[in-house]
């Protein structure tokens, strides 16, 4: 490919709106355009780069034994309605009308088509294991789309199904998918955790997310410094130390504390710390009032409180309730008195003479005690992890807290969707019997922003070699010169012969100018041929990670750009 007929629109000042240095980068490289909101147009650098992901992800997932099907971006409403989930979701869930006033979506995700496929294809327990797969553009209408490719409206994901005769064997559908997703992402030379995650509202019974771990990352995860353990936080589990405390309980005492509200006012002016308090957090779980209690010093996880009351609806009551259950105005409740349930955080199973609010305005209670004060109806890990927390797993772990961009999710789903479509099958008894499903996905246009998140520098993108654009960029100095011009011609030629992805910058402009674009769009390799060092023979070979230059004969460089491309796609 030659540069000056390319197509590579690189900018170089930084974009207003792009707040994530992947979306920097990828507009000012040329990468991508926006069309909308959330909608990009892929331009040929950041095509070749989407393509190298799809065929790591086709690779990984035929070597698993998946195979390959394209479903329809449009879907019927019907579909939706029988899964249930046409009522479910909201705007994220764009909706249309064709010619004759049917009702469709475009698909955010193909549970509903796929199980609908399986359903009349699929009699017969000797299809099974059977794992379908495609990849393909999804639409999500995200409320606030931003971050580029991270957080597209429009977006690649490989989303894969797998169907087995009971839960054992889709067991073992996942553990495949699990394996071939790390397959993957080591291949895309990606530094990143698989951890256990919550299933969210895609329902089934435990998931694993992948994460590449980055600063700019949405998800924080934890993972322990000695065994295996990692989760996303929203899941990770806190081991409950045992009780602390041996302090006598000291008789109950009122304060006043106008208008101190906060953990942080009220520890600041009663002079103790935030552990020596506990939280009391008001909620409306599918209707009902709840207390729940947390140390001072921990931050309450709301999904492990939803999973554990088993509610549908879980939201903060609103400051009338708050009035209603405490008799106080919002930010002095306390579980001293309370006539709803109280549930409380494992923190809380070992405080004493702690400080509460004391359900009556600028009132606080000092040396509450569990029993003597108050009832808990049940403890339980509600709590975050914070860094240093005990490892749940192993005995002398320590966790450790990470950023990271969720770039693959796989889920165990059970019989949700089967159940809910009536996907059967006869097994070898003839009876019928309803089919397990897992749903994999794999964001693909979002992986390449990962990649870069984790992969850049001041010049710009760093590729790893295996999802480059090109392999190697050849930048003919003045390629006016006969002699430039055709050893560059020479190397190109070398190069793409031994099958290495070579582009050569044969534009008229001054060297500097193309070293930046070379920097910028991130290619791996770079071969400079100049007139000076051409007369001794020589050419220069750039590593764009390391920085290194070596000073090489033409064959010299052309041979080791090939053995350095070959090493990495091993
Ligand atoms: C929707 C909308 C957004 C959604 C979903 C449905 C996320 C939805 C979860 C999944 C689960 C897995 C197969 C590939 C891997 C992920 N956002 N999810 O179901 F209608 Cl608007 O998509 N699906």
């Amino acid at each position: 490919m030659r540069y000056s007929q390319y197509f590579v629109p690189t900018v170089k000042e930084t974009p207003s709106d792009a707040e994530v240095i992947s979306h920097q980068l990828m507009l000012r490289a040329g990468m991508i355009r926006k069309l909308a909101a959330g909608v990009y147009n892929y331009l040929p650098m950041g095509l070749r780069s989407i393509r190298k992901v799809e065929n790591i992800v086709r690779e990984e997932m035929n070597r698993a034994g998946a195979i390959e099907i394209l479903m329809p971006t449009v879907q019927p409403a019907e579909l939706w309605q029988e899964s249930g989930r046409w009522e479910f979701y909201g705007k994220e869930l764009l909706r249309f009308k064709d010619r004759k006033e049917a009702e469709f979506c475009l698909g955010p995700t193909h549970e509903e088509v796929v199980t609908d496929l399986v359903r009349r294809e699929v009699k017969s327990y000797r299809q099974m294991p059977l794992n379908l797969y495609q990849i393909q553009g999804k639409f999500r209408d995200e409320i606030r789309p931003r971050f580029g490719l991270m957080r597209g409206r429009e977006f690649i994901m490989k989303d894969a199904y797998s169907f087995d005769v009971d839960s054992a064997a889709a067991d073992l559908s996942y553990d495949k998918m699990y394996q071939a997703y790390r397959r993957i992402f080591e291949r895309c030379g990606l530094n990143f955790r698989a951890v256990e995650a919550d299933t969210g509202s895609i329902g089934g019974t435990s998931s694993h997310e992948f994460m590449v771990l980055a600063e700019s990352g949405e998800d924080a995860i934890v993972s322990c410094s000695c065994c295996q353990y990692a989760a996303n936080i929203e899941k990770a589990e806190v081991r409950p130390v045992a009780p602390a405390e041996h302090a006598e309980p000291r008789p109950l005492e009122k304060v006043a504390t106008p208008e101190k509200r906060t953990i942080e006012e009220v520890a600041a002016f009663l002079h103790v710390p935030h552990s020596s308090m506990a939280k009391c957090l008001i909620f409306v779980a599918d209707g009902e009032p709840v207390v729940v209690l947390v140390r001072g010093d921990y931050e309450l996880n709301e999904i492990k409180l939803k999973n554990l009351l088993g509610c549908t609806e879980l939201e903060m009551a609103p400051d009338s309730v708050v009035e209603n259950v405490t008799g106080a105005p919002v930010g002095f409740a306390g579980p001293v008195g309370l006539k709803v349930r109280i549930i409380a955080d494992f923190s809380v199973q070992g405080m004493k003479n702690f400080v509460t609010g004391g359900n009556e305005k600028d009132i606080h209670l000092k040396n509450v005690n569990l029993e003597r004060d108050f009832r808990v109806e049940r403890f339980a890990d509600l709590r975050n992890v914070v860094p240093g927390d005990a490892c749940p797993r192993c005995e002398e772990g320590r966790m450790e807290m990470w950023r990271g961009i969720e770039v693959g999710h796989v889920f165990k789903l059970g019989t949700k969707y089967s159940e809910a479509l009536k996907a059967t099958y006869l097994d070898a008894e003839g009876k019928e019997r309803i089919i397990f499903m897992g749903c994999y996905g794999i964001g693909v246009s979002r992986t390449v922003a990962a990649c870069i998140e984790q992969n850049y520098d001041g010049n710009g993108i760093i590729w790893p070699i295996p999802i480059a654009p090109f392999h190697c960029i050849v930048s003919a100095l003045n390629y006016k010169e006969e002699a430039v011009a055709q050893a560059s011609d020479a190397i190109y030629e070398e190069l793409a012969a031994a099958g290495v992805e070579v582009i050569l910058d044969d534009r008229d402009e001054r060297p500097g100018f193309k070293f930046k674009d070379a920097d910028l769009i991130g290619i791996p390799l770079r071969i400079v041929v100049g007139a000076k060092n051409l007369a001794e023979g020589k050419v220069e070979l750039k590593h764009r990670k390391s920085g290194e230059v070596e000073l090489l004969s033409v064959n010299e460089a052309v041979a080791k750009v090939r053995a350095l491309v070959v090493a990495a796609l091993k």
